[in-house]
């Protein structure tokens, strides 16, 4: 295996098994699944251009791009079952285009078992890529990991019955474009920037998909305690899943407790409307063995960031996307033994007050205060907004983020998303005039309501985003933050400082591209990037 897509990459990548617990059998199972849907991808876009296209197609491309997206799924039997529909739907898909021809990955015939399996994705890893050029190959794996993190949006906005055929004609349109090794500098360039702007579009849909199902979130106070009794605790990012496990478990004297990226839910009408949506356990993804081996109940892993269970591996459930060899899976829709586990296991002995969060502050929240924001800021009572925000991880270097929040002056606004929050969240910074200092816009799904919130205050002092008194001060862990990345450089957005260690794919020329276009920084120390910022 070779692998470099994450921010926890071993040195160079990893080669005999992920750091993040991926193995090797896993990590080549990936490569020929993402292969194989750059295949299916090429008849999709052959049937297209027909007339036909098929639903099941643009999900299934989607679903398994995304199941290959770091701390997504490890169980080697999911991606041998991916792989066989992948096959599947090709070739049934190809029987509607009797005309069409084709070559590379869309006649490939997979290998019947496993280890076939295994040994005929060793021709497709990162590191046989037929591309040669350095440069070129580097831009050509941001953009495959850019996609990865659009298909994660693409397929979140799907559950809720958003979706965009062009989206999907995009998102397969550069999977198949990553094939070429014809492709300039430029032309790759552009087609990361491409990848940019179909993320945008995606996030997009995935913005209307939770508001209009759940409403827009409020302001919402959030415990962090625990409360006497049988529980359940929601990870990963899936609204859905948390709305129909808080609809089974009503009335059943279970509480419910989000974990990680999960916090945001509690701010959405249609979901805080539950009673027993009980508060805010534990932090984020990398401290889940600790958190989640404390948890007196069972857990139900939604989507990323799953980590190899440990003591509790009989607690915790995936649905969806998620996989680990060895954890029940449950199909989404139907909780019940997830329930029966909780009902079975003690709960909490007591109550506990840990104290509370503030959550809920995405665009509509925002916004219904803009002149109260705009007026604070033309007094100079807000001197400038740091959007602090992305994954969070184990590297210690992380520990930047919470320096930097609490470095911050007071007459600063910091605006947050994501797991990365979690090195800050529960900091009291007091208020100015009213407007907390410490805004939570929501998960990384929500990116684009920050975007939509920086669109907003341009418009309102009549300048580009990058005139206003805004500064971005981002961390990256997996793939969605490439995809969102790609999308504030198609936005033109400058000057972006990205921590904690740049990506292992970028080659010091596309560095330097970067820097020269975008004025891109990596961190540096708290003190000396906020006197770089604030002069
Ligand atoms: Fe390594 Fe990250 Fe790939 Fe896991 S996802 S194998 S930690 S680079
Ligand atoms: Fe976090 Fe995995 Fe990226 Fe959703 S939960 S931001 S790392």
């Amino acid at each position: 295996m070779f692998c470099y897509q994450c921010e926890q990459t071993a040195k160079g990548g990893c080669t005999k098994a992920g750091v993040c617990g991926k193995a090797d059998s896993t990590a080549t199972l990936q490569d020929l699944l993402l292969h194989l849907t750059k295949g299916l991808s090429q008849v999709a876009i052959a049937a297209r251009k027909e007339g036909v296209t098929d639903a099941r197609v643009n999900r299934f491309v989607a679903e398994a791009v995304f199941s290959t997206l770091t701390n997504v799924n490890f169980d080697d039997a999911r991606f041998v079952t991916l792989i066989k529909e992948c096959v599947a739907l090709r070739e049934a898909l190809k029987a509607r285009v009797p005309g069409a021809a084709f070559d590379g990955p869309a006649v490939i015939q997979p290998a019947a078992d496993l280890d076939g399996l295994v040994a005929q994705g060793r021709q497709y890893g990162v590191e046989n890529d037929p591309e040669t050029d350095p440069d070129l190959r580097s831009l050509k794996h941001t953009l495959t990991y850019g996609l990865k993190g659009v298909a994660a949006y693409v397929d979140h906005a799907a559950i809720l019955g958003q979706e965009d055929e062009k989206v999907h004609a995009s998102l397969q349109e550069l999977l198949v474009a990553t094939l070429s090794t014809d492709l300039t500098l430029a032309q790759c360039v552009e087609a990361a920037l491409e990848c940019g702007r179909v993320n945008i579009r995606a996030m997009e849909l995935l913005d209307a998909a939770n508001t209009t199902t759940y409403g827009h979130p409020e302001p919402t106070e959030v415990r962090l305690g625990a409360t006497r009794g049988k529980a359940i605790l929601v990870s990963g990012h899936d609204l859905k899943d948390l709305a129909t496990l808080l609809r089974q478990t009503e009335g059943k004297g279970i509480n419910v407790y989000t974990h990680g990226e999960m916090l945001p839910c509690t701010a959405y009408p249609e979901l805080k409307k539950y009673k027993h949506l009980a508060g805010h356990y534990g932090t984020a993804w990398q401290n889940q063995k600790k958190e989640f081996a404390e948890f007196p109940g069972a857990i139900l892993m939604t989507t990323n960031c799953i980590q190899k269970p440990t003591t509790y591996l009989e607690n915790i459930f995936t649905t969806g996307l998620v996989g680990w060899p060895g954890a029940v899976h449950v199909p989404n829709g139907d909780f019940t033994p997830v329930i029966e586990k909780a009902l079975s296991m003690d709960g909490f002995p007591a109550d506990t007050d840990k104290g509370t969060v503030m959550t809920g502050f995405a665009r509509n929240a925002v916004m219904s205060v803009a002149d109260t924001v705009i007026g604070a800021v033309k007094s100079g009572d807000i001197r400038h907004f740091f959007l602090v925000g992305g994954c969070d991880g184990a590297k210690p270097g992380r520990n930047y983020y919470t320096e930097f929040v609490e470095k911050a002056p007071k007459d600063t606004v910091i605006l947050t998303l994501a797991c990365g929050k979690f090195r800050f969240f529960d900091k009291k910074l007091g208020d100015i005039g009213g407007i907390p200092r410490l805004l939570d816009v929501g998960q990384c799904n929500d990116a684009y309501s920050a975007v939509q919130i920086a669109l907003a205050l341009a418009k309102a002092f009549d300048c580009g985003v990058n005139d206003l008194p805004l500064s971005l001060v981002l961390s990256w862990y997996e793939q969605k933050a490439v995809a969102i990345l790609l999308s504030l450089l198609a936005l033109g957005i400058r000057d972006i400082r990205l921590g904690p260690s740049l990506p292992a794919f970028i080659t010091p020329n596309v560095l330097s591209y970067l820097v020269e276009n975008y004025n891109i920084a990596p961190i540096s120390t708290p003190d000396e990037d906020l006197k770089a910022i604030l002069g």
